[in-house]
Formats: C-alpha cells, structure tokens, sequence
C-alpha cells in the first residue's frame, strides 16, 4: 500500500447518522443493512467516502457515543457480519468507509468501568479519573457537563467522584495510563485490519486534562471547564504516539473532532510533519451564534462575521495542514436553516452552501439530508425529541423557572435533534425511512422535501449536489489552487478567487435575500472567463457589472 497518498484531500465525504438513515427491517431504526441498500444512491452521488457515526455496542444514552464493547456492533444495528459486508460492498461501489471512534470516555456500562468502580485498587481503577470527595461536601471543582449539571459523579462503590464532560454514562477515560492506550490502540488496529479507511475521532482534543483539575476561577455556579479539558498538556504527544502505532502504518484518513481550536492549535494538529491527524473539525463558523457560556446562549451573528472565519481558516490551512469543510453535522442545526433562508429561498440558498462547500480549499463533508436541503423541525411537544442533550437542557431550564416557550425555542434553533430527523427518501409514510414507527418522528415537510421527488427534478437541491460534486472533480484547482477572497467587506456576498496554472474560478455567493448590482474588481482577469456554474440558470455573461439575484450563486471559470 502507497503509505500517505493523500487521497483524502480530493475526496467528497458524506455523513451518515445510521439511526436516522434507513431501517431495514421496520423496527424503525436505521441499521447496517439500511445503509448497504443505499450505496447506490451515495455512487450516484458521486461520494468518494463514507464516514458513520458510531455502531458500536451501546446503551444509547448518547446515541452510540457511549461504547460498552468496541469490537462488537450494537443490535440495533445488525451484527459484525453485517458491518463486514457494508465494508466490501461500500468499496465494490467504489465507496470508502470511515468509523467513527469515540475514545475519551466509554459507557459507564463498559466492562473497564463496571470493573474500575468496584474499589480503588481494581487493576481498572486508574483507566478512568477520579477525585477524592472533598472534606467540605462540595464537587471536585465547578465544572459543567456539556450535558448539563456538574461533570462529575460519586460512586458509592469505590467512594469517589469520576470526571464525565458528556453524560453521566460518558466517564472520562485517563490517557495518561498507558495499558488504556494500548488498549485503545488495539481497538484501532482491529477495524483497520477489517480493511476500513480511517477514522473520525470523537473529542479527541479533550483527552489530556490539566492535573489537579483546577476550577474555572471567578465563576458563579458551574461552568465549561473547557482551557482545562481541551488541547491539554499532552494531547500532542498521545496523538502522536497513536500516529506512529497505528495510523502511519496504514493508508487512511484521519480527522479529528476539535471544539475550541484556532488556526495555529489547530496546525499542530494536522501539521503532516508532527505526524497526527490528517484534519480537524473547527467550531468557529459553526459556534458564531454562540454567546459567552454555552450553546444554549444564543447571539446575533452576520454574514460578514460568518466570511470572516471562513476565510481566516482558508487562508490559514492548505499550504500547511488541510482543512475540513462542512455548515452541518449531527449535533448541529440543519443548514439551511441556520447559514441560509428555509422558507421563501430554501433551494437556492441550500444550492448557495453547496457551491461554498463544494469550491472552498479543503475536504467537504455532506451530512446527510443536506443534499435534499432537509430543514431544522419544531415538534410541538418535548416528548417527540430524543436527544439527551436537549432533553437535560428542559428538566434544568423548567426547574430554575424558565418559560415553557423559551425553552422550545433554544431547541428548535440548536438542538440536535433537527439533525436526526429521518432521512426523507420518498412521499410515502415516514418518508420511506421505515415501515415501522420510526425511533423520532419524520418532518412533515417529508411530501416536499425528499430524495424520490428530487431525482426527478433536473432542479432540485440534489441533482445541483451531484453537478458540484462532479464539478469538484473535475477542476483540481479546486485542491491545489490558491485562495483570495473579495468584497472582504461586503456583508450580502461571499466571494474568492481560486486559481493553480491551469484555471482560475471566481465564486460569487448573494448570502442575502435581496438582489443588487456588483461591479467586478479589476484584479479579477474575466477575460475569457465563462459561467460554469450557475444555482438560478445564469447561462452567459459579458462585463463586469453583475446583477446578482436574491441567493444566487454563481462560478466564473477561466482556462488559462
Ligand atoms: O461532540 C462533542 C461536542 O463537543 C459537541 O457535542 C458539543 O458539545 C455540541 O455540539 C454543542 O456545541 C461529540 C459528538 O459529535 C456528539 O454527538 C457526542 O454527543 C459527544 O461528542 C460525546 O461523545
Ligand atoms: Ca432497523
């Protein structure tokens, strides 16, 4: 095998949330064998890579992020057999697959844990963190989880508190042990050695903490510990002793799940000559409406604060380090909903993210839905949502007094259950996800919004995914040319220029519900330069003042 051939930077990567994507037996949960029956649909789509949320054995307090048995798939899911047989039909499709890895903690039913707690002196005590309770009755320090309440748990057992930064089933895993890291590097060569891609690891940033646990000073009630927790001491050197293990000798994708990075931390991580991760996930674009606490404190944001940070990122990494490229995931809003307009532009400003997505230096990730431009959902009743996330947030929010309503509304804005609705397939009855009742409700924009209706549709949302997609393969300066962006000030367009020897594309994105007239700067050379794209059926241009549509997107492409 050609060690570090880089296939990933020219890849197209597609997000699959298995729960959510396609049930094959009408237990109303998606399965293994559901996302074998779609391979097809992902070919057509011109995907190069797969990349599925955890499968693993779970209890599902997380929804998969909390593993009891790493080597082992969850019933719900199929079996290991099943999993065999997505691997090798994903790659007869030309398909490959990526697992996604979940390491700073396990479920607290794994058997490392059931063990770890029974005393302090069990051989697996010390794969986890724990504190002493202290003297005057109070938490180890003031930190939050970020599924609310405190991040910490006593247990009766050993008669110590753990560290939990997720849910009191997520228990933090302690990597300075070095048994648990052999333990966790086995685990990785297990699913490489069943010939799969890579990996998404999940949080890998918060594996080292600050010792001693220090509190956030200055803080009221609890708090993110976040400077404590995330890219601590050794982060590097665990990464980097992981990379020389195991992911140096295989030809895979790495990326990383980083919150809190900023474009030179982020270059440690994905620097190829340290020898880490190949990228990372980065918040900022995604965190831009997030006030000073947590998620749940919502902020205004504008376009122009939005282009900002994708432009500081894109001109950070690419020379150096690589980017990742994507507006949604399975623990954010849709899309379209939070970056562009779902009611009256729903398709052309989900056609807008997909030509910034599929244009931008770096590797885009398309979660799934997002290709059929699947919106945020508002369940009138909290018992329709799921997520344990959300759901800590209501019992918290309800009991310190806050308004029913207010509280709906954090959730129909942020939570992550607008990311986990079934995938719509069809018109038919739960959208063709299942013929069961499915584990969360369908969005009942499912007659509209779905995969049947718009492969028929030379204008849908989908068949404008797959003309990108190809698109992108077929203009490598899309890989290997430069970025510069223009009308850095304007706060209704996103614009750049990308341009190797061969070509130069002049991407111009209308963010903005309103039409206006742009005059093209002069260091812009149109000469020759055709439409290549166009997300309204532009066909031709002339000059250099261009009369831009509400939510219109279009690609200017020289060959020089
Ligand atoms: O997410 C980590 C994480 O930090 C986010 O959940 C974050 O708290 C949230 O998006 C609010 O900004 C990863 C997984 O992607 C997520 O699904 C898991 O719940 C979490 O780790 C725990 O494993
Ligand atoms: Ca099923």
């Amino acid at each position: 095998m050609k060690k570090d051939s880089q296939w990933w930077k020219r890849a197209v990567v597609y997000q699959i949330y298995p729960r959510s994507f396609m049930d094959s037996n009408g237990d109303g949960i998606g399965d293994i064998r559901g996302i074998v029956s779609r391979l097809g649909y992902l070919r057509d789509l011109g995907v190069d890579v797969i990349w599925v949320c955890p499968v693993y054995q779970s209890p599902n307090v997380d929804n998969g992020y909390d593993i009891s048995d790493y080597r082992d798939i969850q019933s719900d899911f199929g079996t290991l057999d099943d999993m065999n047989e997505l691997i090798e039909k994903a790659h007869e499709n030309g398909i490959r697959i990526v697992m996604d890895m979940v390491m700073n903690h396990t479920s607290d039913l794994h058997p490392w844990f059931l063990e770890a707690r029974k005393s302090k002196d069990n051989p697996y005590h010390d794969y986890y963190l724990w504190v002493d309770p202290p003297a005057d009755g109070s938490l180890p320090n003031n930190w939050q989880s970020h599924f609310s309440g405190p991040a910490w748990k006593y247990s009766e057992e050993c008669g110590q508190y753990y560290l939990h930064i997720f849910s009191s089933g997520q228990p933090d895993l302690n990597w300075a042990n070095p048994e648990l890291r052999a333990a966790l590097k086995d685990i990785l060569r297990f699913w490489l050695d069943k010939g799969i891609d890579g990996f998404r690891l999940d949080t890998i940033n918060f594996i080292s903490k600050v010792p001693g646990y220090p509190s956030v000073p200055g803080a009221k009630g609890l708090v993110r510990g976040s400077q404590f927790y995330m890219n601590g001491p050794k982060v590097h050197d665990y990464l980097h002793e992981v990379y020389e293990d195991v992911f140096s000798k295989y030809d895979i994708m790495t990326v990383g799940e980083t919150p809190n990075v900023t474009p030179e931390t982020a270059l440690q991580y994905v620097d190829e000559e340290r020898g880490e991760l190949n990228m990372v996930f980065q918040f900022e674009h995604v965190n831009i409406d997030q006030g000073k606490t947590n998620k749940w404190d919502i902020r205004p944001w504008s376009i122009k604060e939005f282009k900002s940070i994708v432009s500081k990122w894109q001109k950070s990494l690419g020379e150096k380090g690589w980017n990742s490229i994507y507006v949604s995931n399975h623990d954010q809003a849709r899309s379209v909903s939070r970056f562009g307009n779902d009611e009256r532009y729903l398709k052309e400003s989900a056609k807008v993210l997909c030509t910034m997505d599929m244009t931008l230096r770096g590797t885009p990730y398309v979660y799934q839905g997002e290709e059929l431009g699947m919106t945020n959902v508002r369940f009138e009743n909290i018992s329709s949502y799921r997520d344990v996330q959300t759901l800590n947030l209501y019992k918290e929010l309800t009991d310190a007094g806050v308004p029913e309503h207010d509280i709906m509304e954090k959730i129909y804005y942020r939570g992550r259950d607008n990311a986990r609705t079934p995938m719509q397939w069809d018109s038919s009855e739960n959208a063709g996800f299942t013929i069961g009742k499915p584990w969360i409700d369908v969005n009942p924009n499912y007659k509209t919004i779905n995969a049947e209706a718009e492969l028929a549709d030379p204008d849908s949302v989908l068949n404008y995914y797959k003309t990108m997609i190809a698109f992108r393969k077929a203009h490598s300066v899309i890989v290997d040319g430069s970025y510069r962006e223009c009308f850095e000030e304007s706060d209704r367009v996103f614009s750049y220029v990308r341009e190797n020897d061969e070509e130069m594309l002049f991407v111009v994105l209308n963010y903005s519900a309103t039409k206006f007239t742009l005059q093209i700067p002069d260091d812009v050379d149109m000469d020759g330069a055709e439409v290549a794209v166009s997300n309204i059926g532009r066909k031709s241009f002339s000059g250099r003042v261009l009369d831009l549509r509400p939510y219109e997107a279009v690609v200017f492409l020289k060959r020089k």
